[in-house]
């Protein structure tokens, strides 16, 4: 089968799986409607959906047909979103743009953009558990799970709370910000290539290998961050930049320098590509998102 250029691929991605946010995102009449509608604003505003895209390509190396692909495409965009909206909280970063746009809690106020974070995190467990996602409930089940895994103080969540603690800690080593950064970022990335192994009953040696992959795209989307943090614009990447070194967090361009930070995100991309070696199938677009990670300029 012909598989369309990356960027019109990544592009259908982001507009199928934002025409099914649209409809999962529903406003309601009476007072509620203000939370929803701060979902709306967080979740359906602009971004790379790099997350669905990934979730995509993976169901795609499976032959999983696009409503259950896209389902789970919507559910992790939503548990992104959530994170973001309480990572820019006063309480947190404290940050005024996301991006190019005021920050949910600007655009609303805090207690509101709490609500609209709890709100995404919890209907993108309702989507995963419909019978739209996939036919067989343990398939359901495991998606529920694994994203519950990535999502929570085992992931996401705990990768945050290290890196709170990590304000002030220009000491932390390569290994401290590697695990911190798996967590953080790396568990929802990871989950976003599992998804589609899972949704297409993949053997192990198939799941095995998109971990391998996974692992080493998020911690080459790390690098990628840490370098626009400290070469990219506001204008460029539509929020803050420089905000690791006033905060005083080791990263590991502070630890490795700008040209070793950059060779070592380059040597990930070639390990994560080697470990789609073993599919049959066409691992082109995956291939391709490796590298845009790197390259990208937001
Ligand atoms: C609040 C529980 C909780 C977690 C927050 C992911 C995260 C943890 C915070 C985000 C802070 C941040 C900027 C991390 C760097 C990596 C990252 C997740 C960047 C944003 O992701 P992109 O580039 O964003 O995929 P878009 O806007 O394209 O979706």
């Amino acid at each position: 089968m012909d598989v369309p250029p990356f960027d019109v691929a990544l592009s259908d991605a982001a507009s199928d799986v934002d025409a099914l946010m649209d409809r999962l995102i529903v406003v309601p009449e009476g007072p509620e409607a203000r939370v929803v509608e701060a979902m709306r604003y967080a979740a359906l505003g602009p971004g790379k959906r790099l997350r669905p895209f990934l979730v995509l390509c993976s169901a795609g190396l499976f032959g999983v047909g696009r409503r259950g692909a896209l389902q789970a495409a919507a559910a992790v965009e939503m548990v992104h979103a959530y994170s973001l909206v309480h990572d820019d909280l006063p309480a947190m970063d404290n940050s005024d743009l996301r991006r190019g746009r005021p920050t949910c809690h600007k655009q609303f106020d805090d207690a509101t953009a709490i609500l609209a974070g709890d709100g995404l995190l919890t209907l993108a467990f309702e989507v995963l558990a419909q019978p739209h996602t996939h036919a067989d409930p343990a398939v359901r089940c495991e998606l529920v799970t694994a994203l519950a895994v990535a999502a929570g103080n085992q992931g996401m969540v705990g990768g945050q709370m290290f890196d709170l603690l990590a304000e002030h800690r220009p000491d932390l080593d390569i290994g401290a910000i590697t695990r911190l950064q798996r967590l953080k970022t790396g568990a929802l990335i990871a989950f976003s290539c599992e998804a589609g192994g899972i949704l297409g009953k993949a053997p192990h040696d198939a799941r095995v290998a998109l971990r391998g992959y996974a692992h080493d795209l998020g911690l080459a989307f790390q690098i990628a961050d840490d370098l626009l943090d400290v070469e990219g614009s506001p204008d460029q990447t539509g929020k803050p930049v420089g905000q690791d070194a006033a905060a005083g967090k080791a990263t590991f361009v502070s630890i490795l320098g700008v040209p070793r930070a950059r060779a070592q995100a380059e040597l990930l991309v070639a390990q994560a590509v080697a470990h789609l070696d073993i599919f049959d199938a066409n691992t082109e677009l995956l291939r391709q998102t490796a590298r845009f990670v790197v390259e990208r300029r937001a």
